[in-house]
């Protein structure tokens, strides 16, 4: 007998996405969002279906998307921040707390929050990540929001 193999599709019609972007290192956090949203369109996602939150910095991110998820209006999430070692001795905490809360938060809300966090050493290879060498990882936060919202649907119905 066949085994049965399920994939999400990476279709994005019909599908309401929510994104929440610190403005912490907005040159990398700007460039991360500009990539989603390329993402998004190119996958057939509506312009009108998107909602794109700003927040201070990545430490805002778990509560405000815990929040956009409790209203139900969303498919799925998306969290884009940068945070720099360079900048600061509060690197670990801000990392260690966004990834948590951001984890803790999808676990609550049953739908997909898509991490696209960049957590460097430098500048350099921040922006790198955010539409230089090595591609943009808001461009491939999109992909994965997309698939897992139509992987969850089809695993509910
Ligand atoms: N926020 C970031 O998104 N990235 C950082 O690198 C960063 N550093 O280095 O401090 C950062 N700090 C701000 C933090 O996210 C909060 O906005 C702030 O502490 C207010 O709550």
């Amino acid at each position: 007998m066949q085994h049965t193999e399920i994939e999400g599709a990476l279709a994005g019609q019909g599908l309401r996405i929510g994104i929440v972007v610190a403005r912490f290192n907005s040159l990398v956090t700007e460039n991360l969002l500009a990539g989603a949203l390329a993402g998004l369109r190119r996958h057939g996602v509506a312009e009108n279906a998107v909602t794109v939150v700003k927040v201070p910095g990545s430490w805002e991110l778990p509560l405000t998307l815990a929040t956009l998820a409790a209203t139900k209006k969303f498919d799925g999430l998306i969290a884009l921040g940068a945070v720099i070692r360079g900048d600061t001795p509060h690197f670990d905490y801000v990392a260690g707390e966004a990834a948590k809360g951001i984890g803790s938060a999808m676990m609550q809300a049953e739908i997909p929050i898509v991490f696209g966090v960049l957590t460097t050493n430098t500048l350099e290879q921040a922006l790198d990540r955010a539409g230089a060498k090595s591609g943009n990882k808001g461009y491939d936060a999109a992909q994965t929001v997309i698939e897992m919202a139509n992987l969850l649907r089809e695993l509910r119905a």
